[in-house]
């Protein structure tokens, strides 16, 4: 049987690639069961300094998968609980980038995996629908929370209500996601964009996902102190020093994301 969710390194970059193309790679326990694993994998592997998901055949994700126990009445609230809040919550603390390298369609939780990840990119040829509506269900995995942060309040509740299928250059366009790529060269492009955040400060990049991530429940006072936090250990890192080095003697900088001392 064919993994669910293929896994790949090159160089300092950790590839995921949802492997379910017959059904658009949309959600089942095996994808999540691997994913976590994976992810876990990812978190202890200090040679491993960013991640690129990514989806196998013409689909990103398609969300839950529909036809496993999906009819009505069920406590959706469980598989929440045990897959989807874990693998955004577990992405979102994750102190290395991850790139969506979304491929195709990304529908319902397949839209907000894809919105979990730090820098989204998307095929031209891509789309973005927030599903949900259109089976009785609300955005989960993180989509009404994202999707306001990301793109306002009414085209939150636009994306949300009508569940309408978005173009990728229109979510470039509304700020849902950070750049609509050509499809030629499409994950080549991706992979270089993954490997060029591999090589950058990985601690500096750690401390912006706590710091953005906390931004949005901190006050000002809250958020420049823990900036002053986080900028003190950032002082204290061999990239800082190495950054600062390598700019008085005007060379590029080696930055190998080793902690502070
Ligand atoms: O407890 C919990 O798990 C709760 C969590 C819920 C989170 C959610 O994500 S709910 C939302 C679930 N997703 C959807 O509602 C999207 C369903 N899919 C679609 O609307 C369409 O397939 C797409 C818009 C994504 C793509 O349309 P199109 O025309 O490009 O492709 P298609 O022909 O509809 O799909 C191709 C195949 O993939 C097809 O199989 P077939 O007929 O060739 O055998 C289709 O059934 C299958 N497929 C697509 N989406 C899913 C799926 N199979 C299972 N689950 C899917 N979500």
């Amino acid at each position: 049987m064919a993994e669910d969710v293929l896994v790949e390194t090159r160089g300092a970059v950790r590839i995921l690639t949802l492997n379910r193309p017959e059904r658009l790679n949309a959600l089942n326990a095996g994808v999540h069961e691997a994913l976590a694993s994976a992810f876990e994998a990812i978190e202890r592997d200090d040679a491993i300094r960013a991640v690129l998901l990514t989806g196998a055949g013409r689909g990103f994700c398609a969300g839950a998968d529909l036809t496993q126990n999906m009819g009505g009445n069920r406590d959706l609230g469980a598989s929440i609980d045990r897959h989807y809040n874990p693998l955004v919550r577990r992405m979102r603390a994750l102190p290395k980038p991850i790139v969506a390298a979304v491929n195709g369609v990304a529908a319902g939780a397949g839209a907000n995996l894809a919105l979990a990840a730090d820098i989204v990119v998307a095929a031209e040829s891509a789309n973005f629908t927030e599903a949900f509506i259109r089976i009785g269900l609300i955005p989960d995995a993180g989509g009404t929370w994202f999707l306001p942060r990301l793109v306002g309040d009414a085209r939150a509740r636009g994306l949300a209500m009508l569940g309408e299928t978005i173009s990728a250059t229109q979510a470039a366009e509304w700020g849902l996601i950070w750049r609509c790529l050509p499809d030629d060269g499409f994950f080549d492009a991706a992979l270089a964009l993954a490997t060029d955040l591999s090589g950058r400060p990985t601690q500096a990049i750690a401390a912006m996902k706590r710091a953005l991530g906390a931004a949005g429940g901190n006050g000002l006072d809250q958020q420049l102190d823990l900036e002053r936090d986080l900028q003190r250990a950032m002082g204290r890192t061999p990239d800082f020093a190495e950054g600062v080095k390598a700019f008085l003697e005007k060379r590029k900088p080696n930055f190998t994301g080793a902690k502070p001392a």
